[in-house]
């Protein structure tokens, strides 16, 4: 079909493939932005969430029913990249591909976070035609013109460059919407893209690039408002890769979200450094619930070892302004990787004692992803050959202590107390039988008993 103006209309249909539950089932933001990115370039969009819409015998009916140009496929997670729960997803989504493929003919184009960390071996393995690397809104709605019109693109791959401009998520269906709701009663938002840090495991550059894109603070408000009035919405997560940019933005979100009378609280990813009192005390006031710290390695040589270009000591700095503001805090800390040893392993162990009246979530060794510092580490330290499939988890685990001297001195440590995690995914399952009886947000706060808005 086509338009008065003759560009062609394609009728599109993004499936979101993610069935994972833990720590709780996440809102598909990505996909929300997709579909009105579709239909803001004129195209007919509609979105199937295997999770929320009825499975595999659903979208099956809808994709018998329907007859689409183009068929997205969200790929959001690969595993769950924690050794001590080793879990992989793939099986699962090569399933639905192969259902929808199937059930349609449509060109089948792959896309997503951990799309975009293994394009080529992802795209072989599940036969696709077409795959966008990174940011989806202007690939998508190109890609869907060029099929509509009968003009399929020679090449497969494409990498988005990062949108400049603002990129606004719809909200999907009321009935995605509330499936979210009653597993969790959060919905997520997105103040920025882009991350400038070289972290040695993270991927997070490769999905969002590295350069800062940030979103109109009042549009920020604007969006969390309606997820509340609209929505029913009872709690925000903000999905940047971090919050609190050295810029300065994540400041003026706070005031927009005061100014716009935000009556929500929220969690995000912090980095921790810098953070003064006077900035907590304004986040606090702006509705900051839960603060999520991606501390990463518990000691300065460890931290060095995986890229970080803060210290020890401005973890303590920050965890002690944090915890005089009353704000409920979780520090993520990862063990075994590069240059861990026994010395640095139970000098972390003894720097985390130091972190009162927090969470700590402690991990066990770092999954290595392609294209990342570890990759190049763990090829130089013999912990992976150069022809080892990254689709299969690794785990990168410091030739100076073993898998076992790790995981032993971190439950040695942690024995007996409610506020140290590990492993991680024992608590995952509390958490999802707190939000099966009503309970809203991240939940590893109410270990603290903390003071929130809630
Ligand atoms: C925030 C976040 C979380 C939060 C989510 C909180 C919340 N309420 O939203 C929490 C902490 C709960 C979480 C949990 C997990 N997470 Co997480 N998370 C993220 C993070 C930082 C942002 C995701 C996001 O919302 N992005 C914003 C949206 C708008 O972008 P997007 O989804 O990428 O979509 C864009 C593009 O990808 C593309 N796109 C998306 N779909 C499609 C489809 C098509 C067809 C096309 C063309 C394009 C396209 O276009 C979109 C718009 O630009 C990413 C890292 C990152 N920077 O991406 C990791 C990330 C997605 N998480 C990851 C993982 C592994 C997990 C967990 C499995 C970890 C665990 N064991 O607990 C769980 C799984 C949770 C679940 N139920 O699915 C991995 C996934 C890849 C991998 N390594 O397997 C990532 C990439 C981080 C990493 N380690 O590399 N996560």
């Amino acid at each position: 079909m086509a338009t008065s103006l003759n560009r062609p209309v394609a009728e599109c249909l993004i499936v979101s493939a993610n069935q994972v539950v833990t720590p709780y089932p996440v809102y598909p933001l990505g996909a929300a932005c997709l579909v009105t990115a579709l239909r803001e370039a004129g195209h007919r969009a509609s979105h199937f969430d295997l999770l929320a819409d009825g499975g595999h015998p659903a979208l099956a009916l809808l994709l018998a029913g329907g007859r689409f140009d183009l068929v997205g496929v969200s790929i959001r997670n690969l595993d769950s990249v924690d050794s001590a729960a080793h879990e992989e997803y793939l099986a699962a989504i090569a399933t639905t591909v192969d259902l929808i493929r199937a059930h349609s003919d449509a060109p089948l184009v792959l896309g997503g976070p951990a799309f975009s960390i293994m394009p080529g071996e992802l795209m072989d393995l599940l036969g696709a035609d077409f795959g966008v690397v990174g940011e989806g809104e202007e690939l998508l709605p190109w890609l869907a013109g060029e099929l509509a019109a009968g003009r399929p693109p020679l090449e497969r791959i494409f990498r988005a460059r990062p949108l400049a401009g603002l990129w606004q998520p719809s909200t999907l269906s009321a009935s995605t919407a509330d499936y979210y709701l009653r597993h969790g009663g959060m919905l997520n938002v997105q103040t920025k893209r882009g991350c400038p840090y070289a972290c040695q495991y993270c991927s997070y550059p490769q999905i969002e690039g590295r350069t800062l894109r940030f979103r109109e603070p009042a549009a920020v408000a604007e969006e969390v408002n309606r997820l509340r009035d609209q929505c029913g919405a009872r709690y925000i997560f903000f999905a940047d890769s971090f919050f609190n940019d050295s810029q300065g933005h994540y400041l003026e979100v706070a005031e927009a979200l005061i100014r716009h009378g935000n009556t929500l609280p929220w969690c995000a990813f912090f980095r921790p450094q810098g953070l003064p009192p006077e900035a907590l005390r304004l986040l606090q006031r702006a509705g900051l619930a839960a603060m999520e710290l991606g501390t990463d390695a518990a000691c300065d040589r460890t931290l060095a070892g995986i890229g970080k270009s803060f210290t020890f000591a401005e973890v303590l700095e920050v965890h002690r302004q944090v915890v005089a503001a009353g704000l409920a805090c979780a520090h993520f800390v990862m063990f075994g990787g590069p240059d861990e040893n026994a010395e640095t392993l139970s000098e972390g162990l003894a720097n985390l004692d130091r972190l009162e009246q927090c969470v700590v979530f402690a991990f066990a060794g770092i999954r290595i992803l392609p294209g990342t510092g570890i990759h190049a580490r763990a090829l130089a330290d013999g912990v992976i050959a150069a022809d080892t499939s990254l689709l299969t988890p690794q785990f990168y685990f410091s030739p100076q202590v073993s898998q076992e001297e790790v995981t032993g001195a971190i439950r040695r440590a942690f024995a007996g107390r409610l506020d140290r995690i590990y492993p991680c995914h024992e608590f995952s399952q509390r958490i999802i039988d707190l939000h099966k009886i009503g309970c809203v947000g991240p939940l590893w706060d109410l270990i603290l008993k903390k003071r929130t808005r809630r």
